[in-house]
């Protein structure tokens, strides 16, 4: 199974995905891999990593396209996890490169074409909220996307693309804690 947490930046996806972790671990008896996207790690992880730093300034569509190659050189990695067995939790993926690089100006199509193919999620776990109260939330505003105006029309995207998914748990993430790991244990449990 590969689970997919997805929205704007403080909107909780971290702390859902480590309970979603130790659940589906203890509780269930499953081998789970933790990932998120960007990478930092490899060699377009860290341009990303830099970019999101404000260290480097690149074009929109040359940023899109190291987002998506950071995802795109993972993927025999994924598919080897799903293929033994492994449930393989991760935080954002092709839904945040539509969602960013879209706010960023760049066109769906062209957004949408670059990473067709990649592995498909089996569940998407969106996140919504408001990025005010997003903003208020501790770490806010050390990277280059934290800003109201941008992440306000991030959500509008993301709010978009995943209206009639099928795939798609679209949670008020200012609800508590618990709340939300109960919905999400529901329907993984379904
Ligand atoms: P974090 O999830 O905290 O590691 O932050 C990653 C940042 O990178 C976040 O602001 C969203 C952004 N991001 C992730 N994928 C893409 C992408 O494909 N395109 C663009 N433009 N931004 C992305």
């Amino acid at each position: 199974m590969f689970i997919v947490f997805e929205g704007i930046d403080r909107s909780g996806k971290t702390t859902q995905l480590e309970l979603t972790k130790r659940y589906l671990e203890t509780c269930r008896n499953c081998s789970v891999v933790e990932w998120s996207f960007p990478n930092r790690n490899s060699i377009t992880g860290q341009i990303c990593d830099r970019y999101l730093r404000r260290e480097i300034d690149l074009d929109a569509h040359t940023i899109h396209l190291l987002f998506s190659a950071n995802r795109w050189e993972r993927q025999q990695e994924l598919s080897q996890l799903l293929a033994e067995g492994n449930v393989v939790l991760c935080s954002r993926y092709s839904y945040s490169g539509i969602a960013y690089s879209k706010a960023n100006g760049l066109p769906y199509d062209w957004l949408k074409s670059i990473d067709k193919g990649l592995i498909e999620p089996d569940l998407i776990v969106y996140l919504d909220i408001d990025p005010v109260i997003a903003s208020r939330r501790d770490c806010y505003g050390q990277e280059r996307y934290d800003k109201i105006d941008f992440q306000n029309k991030v959500r509008i995207n993301y709010l978009d693309l995943f209206k009639n998914d099928p795939r798609v748990l679209m949670l008020d993430a200012t609800q508590s804690i618990d709340k939300l790991q109960q919905e999400i244990r529901a329907k993984i449990a379904c």
